[in-house]
């Protein structure tokens, strides 16, 4: 079986198989590696190390989509307070993730895997989570990768998905840009909802569209369907 696509996880990365979507969690514990999940072999973990050692700062990882066993249409205490398992699927929450981010400057990575097999990778230079007075709003700029950036950048001079600038919204705390309706409840997802999205990475698991784990691709047009995410920053 081939492993061609990994990821970092805090102390430890994920490689994913295309071949079985099937995933493999590795970690540094105790001074050995821990190996969870259908590993198979291991090409790549020589090059995510030395990754990790070239970028001496660690990636924290603060949401992560992998299996759907973990129910992501939640209220705002779980949104602000965390959800999930920090092996599996979970989000670390809005407290934790402004605390983390206010002081000094921060990278948001996205990696993500369509249905097909497909990686993708969005990243922004600036990255952090406004305090709660201000609902949890999200700033992000200088955008690079191959995703396109289905967070900061309007559809032509449509900027509704613009989630850049945006407040947190729950199904039970309408925060979003969308007056008729609450944009959590209309696309099942806790979100920086506009008038709604471009992207929707805690929507619903293995559903098409708007509901669902969703990223525009801009250079096609189209809405991406992921079937792995993770966000990190450091
Ligand atoms: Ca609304």
């Amino acid at each position: 079986m081939l492993c061609n696509i990994w990821m970092l996880h805090m102390l430890g990365y994920m490689i994913y198989s295309r071949s079985s979507a099937k995933y493999c969690l590795r970690r540094f514990v105790g001074g050995k590696w821990v190996t969870k999940g259908d590993c198979g072999d291991y090409g790549g973990i020589a090059k995510i190390a030395s990754e990790v050692q070239a970028g001496n700062r660690e990636w924290t990882v603060f949401q992560r989509r992998m299996d759907g066993s973990v129910n992501f249409y939640r209220g705002w205490n779980d949104y602000v307070n965390g959800f999930g398992n920090a092996d599996g699927e979970f989000w670390l929450g809005l407290k934790k993730l402004h605390q983390l981010t206010k002081t000094g400057n921060h990278e948001l990575r996205i990696n993500m895997i369509e249905w097909n097999g497909t990686y993708y990778t969005a990243k922004y230079s600036s990255f952090n989570i406004a305090p709660a007075s201000e609902n949890y709003r999200l700033h992000v700029s200088g955008y690079s990768g191959n995703a396109s950036d289905a967070i900061a950048r309007s559809v032509g001079s449509n900027r509704k998905g613009i989630l850049n600038d945006q407040q947190f919204t729950t199904k039970d705390a309408d925060n979003d840009l969308r007056a008729k309706s609450n944009c959590a409840i209309e696309f099942k997802g806790g979100w920086w909802y506009n008038d709604c999205h471009r992207s929707n990475l805690n929507g619903l698991y293995n559903v098409t569209h708007g509901r669902g784990i969703r990223w525009y691709y801009h250079d096609t047009k189209t809405d991406l369907n992921m079937q792995f995410t993770e966000m990190s920053f450091r």
